[in-house]
């Protein structure tokens, strides 16, 4: 695979990074790494000001998407890069996603890391692998495989020789499988290095001079804001790369979201400042399919808010806004990496970078960085207006051509179109089967004491029984005789369900900022033989946090039944274990009717029941709009799509009723937590449902459903698109455009096509999207002159000028306003 496909391969950069996963901070070390391709080398160095790339010298923009949470249909939409002035696309590489098994390495399907750089290649952009092999990036484990764990003397991402030895072996692996050079890079070490002592700082020289044993090391910084940034050496260029777009979703969290006039200003100041690589973390999120989630409690969409949303859609207006934004910074790029800037103060927190090449070129950052208050400043003694938290970017140091908080590109009505009829509604298209409550697999085994789940399971499933019977005879002293005790569970977490005696008792869950669960209810024991089974379960290993491999999950006590005159500890006592659950040892998730325990489709169907896997059959839903499941009505879960895990499910766990606001305001230093939808609402009911995992008819679902549901309330959401709208300016048009302004048109997704013009009026029209109006001045011709330029077409440009239209009110500012429908 290497030859054809290395030669196809334009560039590619390797570097490493230090971030902090999960905040918003620091960095320090980083690899810029030369490489070698088949066909021809591609020589990645730097100086101070640019990244060098075969001796041209560059200022290069980047965005992340991550193969795996990724489909076939969005590498339609990585066709379409041209022209948004992005350069590189950045993935990390996951170990425990390829070598699943020690030694046994996968890159099939999704895995297919071959054919996303391909895909990427032949868009002409730069792919950046980032290797870790520690990703961080909200996935299972942080990237490494679970066998790891169990390596005699291992320890993870510190001076460890079995450790090392490992990540050597599966870096060259990757590195072969990408015929190239070794490379060295591992992630996200500097905000955890001082728990780990001198071994850190040890770990980290020997990757460093790994890496540039090969070539140079850059460091970069990573965060929500970098302008503040200084590199470790004035050689080296101001690299950020992990600008973060957005954030991600945990179970029980509000949906966060970031303003785009708050991404776009942090953009820009690290240009304005002097930046030279800025990569955005996610540029595409996704999603977590099957158990590729970290955690705990990393959500299955991983959609980050991101100018590509989960499925494939363009988010607007933080995409067209990006990329207007990146096309000013190509057009300053001359001056941009011919010099540093020079800095003067225009006012209390307005401030003015100049670029000024030898050529004579000069571009200016005019910068408000007020988070309150507008300004008007004097530059060069012309006059403008700067919009608080805001910066204006002067490509020749005399027009405004962007301005960070003024959004000129279109506005997208998305509409989520529920297709009840797509899933058979009716109990009898159900079938459904218990699974057993205990002990029912041949592989059970006794241990004394409570073992840590993430140990005894290996991640093999999610699922661990605690078994335990115990004999009441009526005369315990600490129950004196009466027959009621509390039940008192200690859990590391994430999730327990109690059952005494065959029927559910409790449950609980901790949280993504606190797993730990500790469960207490009143039981009532019988004279006699009584059972208690734990059912603990995982929602996505830890991935970040110093030692995060060793914090551990499961029910590790104590277990007491705490009666009215004392308490009795079972924590030491003999337990049966069983590592996952009877239906996934038979297979049920793949659907088939062969499994011993028949599917039953007996009426009434069984709802709201815990334990218990439902089946159904559905057809493709029509057309090519992205699909995705509605399981509000359902608890926890995972939903399977003919055999394929969509991911973990959970619409009952509900954000905090407060905290959210549909609107927040973009001013002022952006936070994690500062933006948030859904309060008091279902983290997430939809479920993406990639079509490339559907055949035409006859596609089986399976669930299996933890704590009880009603799947007769299961639909199908189809994410479609109702209207495309843009308000162009005659005399402000897209940047980039020097003759006059051009309106461009495109479809979220790409296979739709621009299906009718809804309206479009030049001269003075009002009104917003979808609901436009004619003004008191309008060209007669607009309408045909837009249908003819777009019908039909994937994305079109209409030139927003007198010349297109006529113009209809002589020395009246003009606009162009559209609204299109895309099918
Ligand atoms: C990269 O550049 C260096 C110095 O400019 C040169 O010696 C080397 O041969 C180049 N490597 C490749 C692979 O082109
Ligand atoms: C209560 O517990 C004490 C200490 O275990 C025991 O001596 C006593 O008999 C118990 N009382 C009853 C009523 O069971
Ligand atoms: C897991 O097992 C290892 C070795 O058996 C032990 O050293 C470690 O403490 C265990 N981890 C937890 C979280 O129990
Ligand atoms: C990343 O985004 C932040 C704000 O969202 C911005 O302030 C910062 O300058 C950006 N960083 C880079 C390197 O572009």
């Amino acid at each position: 695979m290497g030859e054809t496909f290395c030669s196809a391969v334009s560039s590619s950069l390797f570097y490493r990074v230090q971030p902090f996963c999960g905040g918003p901070f620091r960095v320090f070390l980083s690899f810029v790494l030369s490489f070698v391709l088949l066909s021809e080398s591609v020589n990645v160095t730097y100086d101070h000001r640019a990244l060098v790339i075969d001796g041209a010298r560059r200022l290069l923009i980047s965005g992340s998407i991550h193969y795996p949470r990724s489909t076939p249909e969005v590498a339609q939409v990585l066709e379409r890069f041209q022209g948004w002035g992005l350069d590189v696309i950045e993935t990390y590489v996951f170990w425990n996603l390829h070598e699943p098994v020690q030694g046994q390495y996968d890159f099939g399907g999704r895995k297919d890391l071959v054919r996303f750089v391909k895909t990427v290649a032949k868009t002409g952009l730069f792919v950046h692998l980032r290797i870790g092999p520690y990703v961080c990036a909200e996935w299972n484990y942080g990237g490494f495989p679970l066998w790891l764990h169990f390596i005699p003397g291992i320890k993870f991402r510190t001076d460890n020789e079995p450790f090392k030895r490992e990540m050597r072996r599966f870096t060259a692996k990757i590195v072969d499988t990408m015929k190239q050079e070794m490379l060295f890079i591992e992630n996200e070490y500097g905000n955890v290095q001082s728990h780990y002592g001198s071994a850190a700082k040890s770990y980290v020289d020997w990757a460093a001079s790994m890496a540039i044993s090969l070539d140079t090391g850059i460091n970069t910084c990573n965060g929500f804001y970098c302008d503040q940034f200084s590199p470790n050496s004035a050689k080296k260029p101001k690299m950020w790369t992990e600008n973060w777009s957005g954030w991600f979703l945990s179970f029980g969290g509000g949906v966060p979201y970031r303003p785009v006039e708050d991404l776009a200003f942090a953009v820009a100041r690290f240009f304005q400042r002097g930046g030279t690589f800025q990569n955005y973390y996610m540029y595409h999120g996704g999603t977590n399919f099957g158990h590729s989630s970290g955690g705990p409690f990393i959500a299955t969409s991983y959609d980050y808010d991101a100018p590509i949303d989960e499925y494939g859609i363009i988010r607007q207006p933080k995409w067209g806004h990006l990329r207007d934004l990146h096309k000013t910074i190509k057009l300053c790029e001359g001056a941009l990496i011919a010099t540093d800037p020079s800095y003067s103060s225009l006012g209390p927190n307005l401030e003015a970078h100049v670029y000024k090449a030898e050529t004579g070129s000069c571009v200016a950052f005019l910068a408000n960085i007020d988070a309150v208050s507008d300004a008007v400043v004097t530059f060069n003694g012309n006059s403008y207006h700067l919009p608080a938290w805001s910066v204006s970017i002067l490509p020749d140091c005399k027009t405004v051509v962007f301005n960070s908080a003024q959004i000129n590109s279109q506005a997208l009505k998305l509409e989520a179109r529920y297709m009840k009829s797509l899933v058979q509604t009716s109990s009898e298209a159900w079938s459904s089967i218990d699974e057993p409550v205990g002990v029912s697999k041949s592989s059970a085994f006794a241990r004394d004491g409570l073992l840590e789940q993430i140990n005894t399971t290996a991640d093999s499933s999610d699922y661990l029984w605690y078994s335990i019977s115990i004999e009441i005879t009526g005369d315990e002293p600490f129950l004196m005789n009466k027959n009621q005790a509390v039940l008192h569970v200690e859990s590391l977490g994430h999730v327990l369900h109690a059952f005494v005696n065959g029927g559910i008792a409790g449950r609980g869950s901790g949280s993504a900022s606190n797993a730990k669960i500790i469960l207490e209810k009143t039981i009532t024991l019988i004279q006699g033989r009584n059972t208690i089974d734990l059912l603990s379960a995982t929602v996505g290993l830890q991935n970040y946090g110093a030692f995060f491999d060793e914090w551990g999950a499961g029910v590790t006590g104590p277990v007491k039944l705490k009666g009215s005159n004392g308490t009795a500890d079972l924590s030491s006592r003999s337990w049966i274990y069983q590592i996952g659950l009877k239906g996934e040892e038979l297979g049920l998730y793949k659907g088939f009717n062969k499994s011993p325990l028949l599917w039953s489709s007996h009426s009434p169907l069984a709802i709201n029941k815990p334990l218990i896997w439902y089946k159904t059959t559905f057809d493709c839903p029509d057309g090519n709009a992205p699909i995705a499941l509605d399981l509000t009505g359902m608890g926890k879960g995972e939903a399977w799509v003919n055999g394929q895990s969509i991911g973990r499910y959970w619409p009952s766990y509900l954000a905090p009723q407060s905290g959210c606001a549909d609107s927040c305001n973009y001013r002022g230093v952006y936070r994690a937590d500062k933006c948030a939808r859904n309060c008091g609402k279902a983290s997430q009911t939809l479920y993406h449902v990639p079509r490339s995992f559907l055949q035409r008819s006859g596609n089986t679902l399976v669930l299996f459903e933890e704590t009880g549901g009603d799947p007769t309330h299961i639909s199908f959401a189809k994410r479609q698109l109702r209207s495309l709208c843009v308000d162009a300016w005659s005399w402000d048009g897209p940047v980039g455009i020097k003759s006059g302004a051009v309106l461009r048109l495109e479809c979220p997704y790409p296979t739709q096509v621009i299906a009718s013009i809804k309206f479009a009026s030049f001269g003075t029209p009002v009104g917003t999207c979808g609901s436009f109006k004619h003004g008191r001045c309008r060209s007669e011709n607009a309408l045909s002159v837009v249908q003819k330029a777009c019908v039909g077409m994937k994305s079109c440009f209409v030139s927003v000028s007198s010349e297109s239209f006529g113009d209809p009110c002589k020395g009246l500012a003009k606009s162009l306003a559209v609204e299109a429908a895309c099918a």
